[in-house]
């Protein structure tokens, strides 16, 4: 669409809706309208078609704000930024007005969002199914240096809901609800399509909590979709989740078996015209309300299960256990206990496969293995990184590889470079556009011809200048949304993430004790250094919440001392989320990815802050690996345990905190904790059990990694003061990103897994 008719349509709905021309429109109002705008756009492209349809099913789908991402999709977003520009108005200042959706976590949320965008551009037939949380995961204040939950409300007027007027009965033990169904529309790039998000709600939501998060979690009816994740430290929560579960994939069975009729298929070919992934353990219990329905169409239990294993497919996201799902058969006896002579079925099907007691569905204790009922029963099971699944097939799920070898495969995780460069890195993607032209848009693979440009001193002088333009842009965003002042030209190093101790913020922290002794000791940085921390910590979950409060302590503690504030500056940001994320990754020096070796399945920030020109400091774990192999040696900084080293210290038990603690440059650091400076400051008994835990457990192993970790990251701050050495690695490391385009990742899935086959 032209400029002139994009004016012309604008000032149609600005002039229906407010009786004025978009000149004379506040901000909200120029938002309400291109929203409109854009949205009707989207919703009036057609689904494709194809033999066969994908449906994505999982809890969490982190969509961000959805303004720009559409109109990239939509092919509008420069025409509509040259617009704006023409009105002294700009896109990013409308887009204050949007709200984020809150229906994720993290990055299996976002991966999910990333993967319906691919998805659409790709032109493939493939919906999201997830449920439509109220009050989202919820919304993080810092106060008194503590994190506190507030409920996340992001439904408005002007959301992208469409309200379908569908909706199911699921049937629950003693009662049934309805699952009322909404709908967001994915557009494609360049595809002219659009697929869905379906969303399924209950049909009378409560009013958000009157304190904090708590609510009654009883209330079934009102309160299932209230939350994402609610607290499960008690039974009634565990079986919220149960429920949350068991409507999610009720409801979306029954939609698929519905669309399936409609494009005039019957049940018996399932397996042909649907696949299904399932994106971690939340959405398991789809394979035995499948089998139910299909038998209750009058299929029988052989042909059901031969269907549904057909159709299933499991994504492996961790390999942390607790976050391995056993619900005990006794709670699904109460939420769905139709389901549970079908997952009896399964269970005694699954040990007639294998005899081994540690593949088995039901363990001794009455649970239900969520994954193991995957596996058995669905073709295909991957991990989402090269070393994520080699651990896997090794060791986590070694039992499974030896019994179904051919059903393991690796998807390594992407994201998608319209949202994590395109839109929030503009200035970024037409420096990249004057040198190599604009095919890398339609193909990330594309940006491995900047490579040449890597001995170029005017592009290398033009590439560190664009980091400038977008440190100011965070700086200015810091300062109107937490009053913070950052100095510009200090180097950004950035950790922003789920806050968990495997992530291991806390050996992050320890390096802020360092560096602030050194600084106190008159050892001052040749420039100041600014440490970004942004990280969410689930209620429940004390150490991350102590590990928050240490982050928050050392930032006042940098801050109130004035032989310090120059040279170090710990900042947290509140709240962290899509939105801040992109606006932090374009601004981003040294990007954080400090996991213990083993532990985080791939990571996805990792692969946004390469392409935004960011230089990886991290350890041999998820996609870091994939990373070092990409760029080299000479364009990461890498230190630590690697995983096998990691996976032999656990199976030997052989980890003593203790011995690494005591050696001279790590007992300072930890003991600093307790230093009466900060303990003026913080908490003791926040900070005692951290320091404690530290010290005699430290299950992720921060101390056994610390001194390299200082070391490396020494490294990496001399190495920035070579200002063309540093942005040939940051060139590098853009030009090799492509790879992580999530284009590729489902190009992968539909060519191993889905075979979606879309008609011409
Ligand atoms: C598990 C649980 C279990 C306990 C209750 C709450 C809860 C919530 C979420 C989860 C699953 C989270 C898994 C997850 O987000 N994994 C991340 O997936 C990314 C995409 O594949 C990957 O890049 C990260 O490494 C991995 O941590």
């Amino acid at each position: 669409m032209e400029i002139a008719e994009l004016k012309q349509q604008l000032a149609a709905v600005t002039a229906k809706a407010f009786d004025c021309a978009p000149d004379a429109c506040t901000d909200a109002q120029l938002y309400h309208a291109l929203q409109a705008l854009t949205r009707q756009l989207a919703e009036g492209r057609p689904a494709p078609q194809g033999e066969r349809k994908l449906y994505y099913f999982s809890a969490e789908f982190l969509m961000g704000k959805l303004l720009s991402n559409n109109l990239l999709a939509l092919g509008l977003f420069d025409q509509v930024r040259a617009l704006l520009d023409g009105m002294g108005r700009s896109l990013a200042a409308l887009e204050e007005y949007e709200p984020e959706p809150s229906l994720g976590n993290g990055g299996l949320g976002r991966l999910a969002a990333c993967f319906l965008d691919s998805i659409a551009a790709l032109g493939l037939p493939g919906d999201g199914v997830g449920l439509n949380y109220h009050y989202g995961l919820f919304r993080q204040k810092l106060a008194d240096r503590r994190q506190c939950e507030q409920p996340d409300p992001w439904l408005g007027p002007d959301s992208w809901l469409i309200a379908t007027g569908r909706r199911y009965a699921v049937p629950f033990g003693g009662f049934s609800l309805d699952a009322v169904l909404y709908d967001i529309a994915v557009p494609g790039a360049r595809s002219g399509i659009a697929n869905r998000l379906h969303l399924f709600d209950v049909a009378d939501p409560a009013q958000p909590p009157a304190h904090g998060i708590d609510f009654d979690k009883r209330d079934i009816p009102h309160c299932l979709t209230s939350f994402l994740y609610p607290d499960d430290s008690d039974y009634d929560g565990q079986l919220l989740r149960v429920y949350q579960q068991y409507f999610m994939v009720s409801a979306g069975a029954q939609l698929i078996l519905d669309e399936l009729a409609q494009r005039g298929y019957t049940p018996d070919t399932l397996s042909e015209h649907v696949a299904i992934q399932i994106n971690d353990t939340h959405p398991s219990m789809v394979i035995p309300e499948l089998i139910r329905l299909l038998t209750a169409g009058g299929m029988s239990m052989d042909d059901a299960v031969a269907q549904v294993e057909r159709t299933c497919a499991y994504t492996n996201h961790t390999i942390l256990a607790e976050a391995l799902e056993k619900w005990p058969l006794s709670y699904i006896e109460t939420v769905a206990p139709q389901l549970v002579p079908i997952i009896r079925q399964l269970d005694q099907r699954a040990r007639q496969r294998s005899a081994d007691s540690r593949v088995a569905i039901l363990d001794g204790e009455g649970r239900v293995h969520m994954a193991h009922m995957d596996i058995h029963y669905g073709h295909s099971v991957n991990g989402v990184a090269a070393l994520h699944t080699e651990i896997l097939k090794n060791s986590e799920l070694k039992p499974f590889y030896d019994l179904y070898p051919a059903k393991f495969n690796n998807k390594t995780n992407g994201v998608t470079f319209r949202r994590w460069l395109e839109a929030c890195d503009p200035a970024l993607s037409d420096w990249i556009t004057a040198r190599i032209g604009p095919d890398w848009k339609r193909d990330a693979a594309g940006l491995e011809k900047l490579l040449p440009f890597a001995d170029d001193p005017d592009s290398l002088a033009s590439l560190l200048e664009v980091k400038q333009q977008n440190k100011r842009r965070l700086a200015a965003l810091l300062r109107s949304r937490q009053g913070v002042e950052v100095d510009e030209t200090s180097i950004f190093d950035i950790q922003v993430k789920r806050l968990h101790e495997y992530k291991r913020q806390q050996m992050n922290a320890l390096w802020v004790i360092y560096k602030y002794c050194q600084i106190k000791g008159g050892h001052r940085p040749p420039r100041p250094i600014t440490v970004v921390f942004g990280a969410k910590a689930a209620p429940a979950y004390t150490m991350a919440k102590n590990i928050i409060h240490l982050i928050l302590c050392l930032q006042q503690l940098t801050e109130s001392d004035p032989d310090v504030r120059p040279w170090l500056h710990v900042v947290m940001v509140e709240n962290y989320n899509v939105s801040w994320a992109e606006a932090l990754i374009p601004a981003c020096d040294i990007s954080e990815q400090i996991s213990l070796a083993s532990k985080e399945a791939s990571g996805t920030s990792n692969m946004k802050f390469m392409a935004n020109g960011a230089v990886t400091l991290g350890t041999m774990d998820g996609a870091n690996v994939e990373i070092a192999g990409l760029v080299g040696p000479d364009n990461i900084f890498t230190f630590g345990a690697s995983s096998d080293e990691v996976i032999s210290l656990y199976a030997q038990n052989a980890y003593r905190p203790l011995d690494h603690y005591h050696r001279p440059g790590v007992e300072y650091l930890v003991d600093f904790l307790l230093t009466p400076q900060m303990l003026a400051i913080g908490d003791a008994s926040m900070l005692w059990p951290l320091w404690n835990d530290m010290k005699y457990k430290d299950w992720f192993m921060a101390l056994l990694d610390v001194e390299s970790y200082i070391a490396a990251k020494e490294r990496a701050l001399a190495a920035y003061e070579d200002r063309a050495a540093w942005a040939k690695k940051m060139l590098v490391n853009i030009a090799k990103s492509g790879y992580f385009s999530s284009d590729r990742t489902i190009a992968q899935y539909d060519a191993d897994i889905w075979r979606l086959r879309p008609a011409e």
